[in-house]
């Protein structure tokens, strides 16, 4: 066995060879073809942005300073003014663009909308106005808890357009968990649907939010969007139909001047200890980052393309990228309310397929997922019309990007792999599609504008090898706090490493200077002093043939300190021995990274926006309790796994 390297603060263990440069006729017609963005990052970092947000943005009032910074707190385009919602719809219209479309919009049942940039203009005026009828006004909150419908951007825009704040909650959280988010954000409106469509059936959003307000004593108003059609109950004077509201609102709501630092939002983090953190965003250097992004790395050709991002309005992707980075560039996207499996496994492709999307984007847990439905599905369908395919939210192993490359992207599509968080509020490390040779999962480089570093324990830069993933120079669209305790944001994102922003991820460089995220630190396992990162091990079961998806951990043991577990889904039809598995996991990436114990398991535990969920099969595995399971997209997963888990322990 080889000897721990105690100065790895993660080993490296997999090696990729393969590369793919970007197509000639991609790179020759993309936004970015050379190193001259990065190059210009690097000659004045600051100088960069300013570019950037003077480009790409309209300014009411030019700011005085482009960053002010004082770790933690940074500001940015100080004494600038801006709005967001006239860069993101009324500057389009005004440049003749009204009759764009801006929203494809599908529901789950295959009702259709199409939404053009007037169209979406005219609604967020009225609603804007509607907020302020109901008491909204600059610096106050408001909660959003929507299905996935125009709406849901017709209510955030709304917001940003008279200086409200909106926090948006996902449709599929609980209760409890909306009013946790009221609650700690003080906010004074909520806007809510009836229900939406969900895997064939209406779920009933109004009745879950109406369980949260018989404790959110801030809330004056809720307004109801009829979408399920379901029965609901309205309380007089409180709640409002949203037809109602916006029939009697007034058509027009200028644009006001706000300042860059202007919030935003909250959105919140569960993390994995402690009360949910409300992670606040500005307006000016959150919209030029998103704008930036969406347009490089999404290589965005508007008029041309038709752009499909699958997350939901409720993450920081569907504000970042359904909502603002899209809009502020005059994209026209598809916006999608239900599953990817109604009515049946090929709904994603047959909606390519419709609106000829060309540029596409979604996540790891999605992918795995379909490798597990088989090729067939996306054979189905001509999905020639795409041309880039992007990758977020998880580590994507290998596998999962060769089979997206293969079978979605047709071998043709270059693939961004970004890595972001929502504290970060944009894509920070990534391929450009028309530059960068890209690994199968490897998110390769920062973006031109970001300053990304990989840290031993004692903070020294790496420069080969696993290592801390940190930021060391501010970016326009960092968080600027967590709502309400100044403490918690410099003791989580700042302490860790003097100087340096660490959000928890660990990462790895190669010999070619490429960067491989290898998941959160928390879940580096330990086995007899070899420091072993999950996502290493997970990628080689996930490179058998007969793997579609897996999640290790490691598990107290008396040996070796802790042993690898591993929970295995196949893909469809295949089958697989716990020996022969183990056996290329050895082969793929060393017999130290052996799981002692394998267990097949059709689903493993998610959140509910599709991470794994190691911490509880950790429980699992160690026989504890579960922790707290609030977060769990799907608690029958787990209890089964326990179940065998205790079947297969010794009786004693
Ligand atoms: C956008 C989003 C953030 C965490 C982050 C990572 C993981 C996200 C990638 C990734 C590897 C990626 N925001 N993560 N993207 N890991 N490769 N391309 O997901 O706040 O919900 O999560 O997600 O651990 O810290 S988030």
């Amino acid at each position: 066995m080889p000897t721990p390297d105690p100065t790895q603060a993660i080993e490296a263990l997999s090696s990729e060879s393969r590369l793919f440069p970007p197509p000639p006729a991609f790179a020759a017609a993309a936004n970015a073809h050379d190193r001259s963005l990065w190059d210009e990052a690097a000659r004045g970092h600051e100088e960069f942005w300013a570019r950037q947000s003077r480009e790409l943005l309209h300014w009411f009032q030019p700011w005085d300073t482009t960053c002010e910074w004082n770790l933690p707190d940074s500001k940015w385009f100080v004494g600038g003014t801006l709005n967001v919602s006239y860069n993101c719809l009324d500057r389009h219209v005004l440049a003749g663009l009204g009759d764009r479309v801006a929203i494809h919009w599908e529901g789950e049942p295959g009702d259709v909308r199409t939404v053009t940039y007037r169209e979406l203009l005219d609604d967020v005026q009225r609603f804007a106005n509607v907020l302020k009828s109901l008491g909204v006004g600059r610096g106050d909150r408001v909660n959003i808890y929507m299905p996935m419908v125009p709406e849901a951007a017709v209510a955030m825009l709304a917001c940003a357009r008279i200086g409200a704040a909106h926090s948006v909650v996902f449709g599929g959280f609980s209760a409890q968990a909306l009013a946790d988010r009221i609650n700690d954000a003080s906010a004074k409106v909520l806007v809510t649907a009836d229900g939406g469509w969900r895997r064939g059936e209406v779920f009933p959003l109004k009745a879950q939010a109406d369980a949260a307000l018989a404790s959110t004593p801030s809330i004056e108003h809720v307004v109801v969007l009829r979408r399920g059609g379901n029965p609901v109950d309205m309380v007089a004077g409180r709640d409002h139909w949203w037809h109602d509201l916006m029939a009697a609102a007034d058509a027009e709501c200028p644009a006001e001047p706000m300042d860059a630092e202007q919030l935003l939002f909250l959105l919140y983090t569960s993390g994995t200890t402690g009360k949910p953190k409300g992670i606040m965003h500005t307006s000016g250097g959150y919209l030029a980052q998103v704008a930036y992004t969406f347009k490089y790395v999404f290589d965005h050709k508007p008029g041309t393309d038709v752009y499909w991002c699958t997350a939901d309005v409720g993450w920081i992707t569907g504000h970042s990228y359904i909502v603002y980075g899209p809009l502020a560039n005059g994209a026209t996207q598809v916006m999608y309310e239900g599953v990817p499996n109604f009515p049946a496994n090929d709904r994603f492709w047959s909606i390519i397929e419709k609106y000829k999307v060309t540029v596409f984007y979604t996540a790891p847990t999605a992918i795995r997922t379909f490798m597990k439905w088989g090729t067939a599905e996306p054979a189905k369908h001509d999905l020639s019309s795409l041309r880039l395919i992007g990758s977020v939210g998880e580590p994507i192993n290998p596998e999962a990007w060769m089979w997206y490359h293969e079978h979605i992207g047709g071998g043709r599509c270059p693939i961004v792999d970004t890595w972001w968080q929502t504290e970060t509020g944009g894509i920070m490390i990534s391929p450009l599609p028309g530059v960068t040779a890209t690994k199968p999962g490897s998110a390769t480089h920062p973006l031109p504008g970001v300053g990304a570093e990989l840290v031993d324990e004692q903070g020294s830069p790496v420069s080969r090898g696993g290592g801390y993933l940190t930021l060391t120079k501010p970016w326009p669209g960092m968080l600027r706090g967590v709502w309400g305790d100044p403490a918690r944001f410099r003791e989580t994102y700042w302490s860790r490493f003097p100087g340096r922003y660490f959000a928890g991820d660990g990462a790895k460089l190669d010999d070619d200077g490429y960067l491989w995220l290898l998941g959160r630190v928390d879940d580096v396992m330990n086995v007899s002093g070899h420091r072993i990162s999950t996502t290493e091990v997970e990628s080689a079961l996930v490179s058998h043939p007969s793997v579609a998806e897996a999640a290790v951990v490691g598990a107290n043991d008396p040996t070796t300190g802790q042993a690898i577990i591993a929970y295995v889904t196949l893909r469809g039809g295949a089958s697989a021995d716990e020996k022969s598995l183990r056996d290329h996991v050895a082969t793929e990436i060393g017999a130290i990274a052996k799981p002692k114990t394998i267990y097949f398991t059709p689903d493993l535990p998610k959140t509910r926006s599709g991470k794994i969920m190691r911490r509880l099969l950790r429980d699992v595995a160690e026989g504890r309790n579960l922790g707290d399971t609030t977060t769990l997209a799907d608690a029958s997963v787990v209890d089964e796994l326990k179940r065998r888990a205790e079947a297969a322990a010794p009786e004693d």
